[in-house]
């Protein structure tokens, strides 16, 4: 082996063709293969702080914590340069950006030629899911960026575990990320799911570069599923532990930014003595229906990439602890005593510190300290409240499934379906305000179905009819509601107080999977106010739960018009059941 190689090559044939493919594309000066040790994490940890890519921060306080300031051209997801490259557009859906696999591949070689000349290309073997589980996938990431790597370390099982879990298969996930110069012109997030393939360049932000998770784990992994049987969601796997020690397992589906990372992490209010919440995972999920009739789900990740800006002890005390060490910020405030700050975080803000630009700030600048949509990257293994089970390759039983957006009216606190389909129409016509995790406009309201808008990887349509199928597998299938914690009164003020208060809802969610306390509506399944603990809720009385979970008949036609613009866009693959859910609303209501 030549000095132009480091690192642990596997034997599986399949891995060694095709990354000399990519290098003999790419043109790289140096090749690591990544072993996942922890002499290795020191020895990059070093390099990237010598290259200016991390900052150190003051490790008598956070150990392990480093800063990435990134480059200001990319700051988030970019929806616009996603695409979806089936053999048909038909098969990609009106919600994706579609290209043929040949065009965009062509364009894409074309763009990664001669790009790693005198860099390193890095070979990041991983594993989501844990070892031993069915559903478990390996992907293997060619990057040249050694940001990426540290990241996919954090966020994924790396190194030799997933050479083990691969053997001499040929079932894995080709990634290949190039940083080429970040322009954003020249910035493509391109899927192949016939391939089990990504290509993305000109980015190396989140969800657009860590090809393991909206990448493989959501894109690629519902166009698994479809063909599997089982389902990739944008949803957040929690535990509910109640004082006897029973524990019921819920998963939310929240778009980005939406407070999945604080939901997963919640802490119960004081009055709810031995009750417990445990984090199985907070950004997506990979579920399958069983024999027992019961869906079970998994967290395919292994670390959390959680919006920084507004988490303080008092809205995620859990996701503060998991910061303290071992952690990669990216786009936050640095304070002078190489501490990190953020818009949110707990006390006032420092008197000064650098903004996540590179310049001073003070309370008086004009723009915020921290980017809004400025990351934490940190295990999982260091949040206080991490469930047992996160490692169990059976997954955990889901009973409840959540729906929620980012809605200022029309839309009550809480309501359950009626049953699976009327369900899969409340996922399906979920709407929400769009947020800083995404480039564009701010607080538009767009239909995100299941919050999976921009992360379908085929025909939504068809995605609509799988649910449906999944259904037909349960015998014992988990309930199904919507939330929205956003809902706020005439003057603009939030009706409902969040956070660890949402534990009340939460356990009306457990009540009715056991099939206790509630009434009929036109929306579905709603608590009676006896129904829900509002008691000891500062500000909140009788008055404010009726105008919270208020049905607001006008509201809902215009809902259900907002709704047809869905409907139409997908009117060739939408299942007639949904179609006729929507009547039933319009009749109820
Ligand atoms: O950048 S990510 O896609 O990983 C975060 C998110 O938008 O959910
Ligand atoms: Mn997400």
């Amino acid at each position: 082996m030549s000095n132009k190689f480091s690192g642990v090559l596997p034997h599986n044939r399949s891995v060694l063709a095709w990354v000399d493919k990519v290098i003999k594309l790419c043109e790289p000066a140096k090749v690591h293969w990544c072993d996942g040790s922890e002499e290795e994490k020191d020895r990059m940890y070093a390099q990237a702080v010598d290259e200016g890519l991390l900052i150190p921060l003051n490790q008598e306080k956070r150990p392990g914590c480093y800063l990435h300031r990134s480059n200001p051209n990319d700051v988030a997801r970019v929806e616009g340069c996603t695409y979806i490259c089936t053999e048909s557009r038909l098969e990609a859906g009106p919600t994706n950006n579609w290209e043929a696999p040949d065009k965009m591949y062509e364009k894409l070689y074309n763009l990664a030629q001669k790009s790693m000349q005198g860099r390193t290309l890095y070979v990041v073997p991983y594993l989501m899911g844990p070892p031993g589980c069915p559903l478990s996938k390996v992907g293997v990431e060619i990057t040249d960026s050694l940001y990426v790597v540290l990241n996919m370390r954090i966020m994924t099982r790396m190194g030799q575990v997933a050479w083990d879990e691969l053997g001499n298969s040929r079932k894995f996930n080709r990634g290949l990320h190039c940083m080429l110069e970040m322009d954003p012109k020249k910035r493509y997030i391109a899927h192949f799911p016939q391939d089990n393939m990504i290509i993305s360049v000109g980015s190396a932000y989140g969800g657009n570069a860590l090809l393991g998770k909206k990448c493989h784990a959501l894109r690629i992994g519902s166009y698994l599923g479809r063909q599997q049987d089982w389902m990739a969601e944008h949803m957040l796997i929690l535990g509910v532990e109640s004082p006897e020690g029973k524990r019921t397992y819920v998963a939310g589906a929240f778009p980005s930014a939406c407070g999945k990372t604080n939901f997963s992490m919640l802490i119960p209010p004081k009055k709810y003595k031995g009750w417990k919440i445990w984090t199985v995972g907070d950004d997506i999920a990979w579920m399958w229906p069983k024999e027992d009739g019961r869906l079970w789900a998994i967290n395919p990740e292994a670390g959390y990439f959680g919006v920084a800006p507004g988490t303080s002890e008092s809205s995620n005390p859990n996701a503060m602890s998991a910061i303290q060490k071992d952690t990669i910020f990216t786009n936050v405030a640095l304070t002078e005593d190489g501490d990190v700050w953020w818009e949110g975080m707990d006390g006032p803000p420092p008197e000064k510190c650098i903004d996540w630009k590179g310049r001073e700030w003070t309370p008086e600048s004009s723009e915020p300290a921290a980017h809004p949509n400025s990351r934490f990257t940190a295990p999982m293994k260091n949040n206080p409240a991490i469930s047992h089970e996160v490692d169990n390759p059976e997954g955990v039983p889901i009973s409840a499934v959540i729906f929620g957006g980012r809605r200022k009216t029309v839309v009550p606190l809480v309501f359950q379906a009626f049953e699976w389909i009327h369900g899969v129409y409340l996922g399906a016509t979920m709407g929400s305000e769009t947020t800083a995790a995404a480039e564009g406009v701010q607080g538009n309201v767009r239909r995100d179905p299941m919050a999976m808008k921009p992360f379908c990887g085929y025909n939504m349509g068809d995605y609509f009819h799988h649910w449906l199928q999944i259904g037909k597998k349960l015998t014992n299938p988990p309930r199904i509601f919507h939330v929205n914690w956003f809902r706020r009164d005439s003057k603009g003020k939030f009706l409902w107080p969040g956070f660890g208060e949402n534990m009340r809802v939460l356990r009306w969610i457990i009540d009715r999977c056991h099939g206790t306390g509630g009434i009929e509506t036109a929306l579905g399944w709603m608590p009676r106010v006896q129904d829900m603990d509002i008691e000891g809720l500062p500000g909140f009385d009788e008055k404010k739960f009726h105008e919270v979970q208020h049905i607001d008949t006008e509201g809902w036609i215009k809902e259900l018009l907002a709704q047809e613009e869905l409907f139409l866009l997908l009117h060739d693959r939408i299942p007639k059941e949904l179609v006729y859910q929507r009547q039933l609303v319009l009749s109820r209501l």
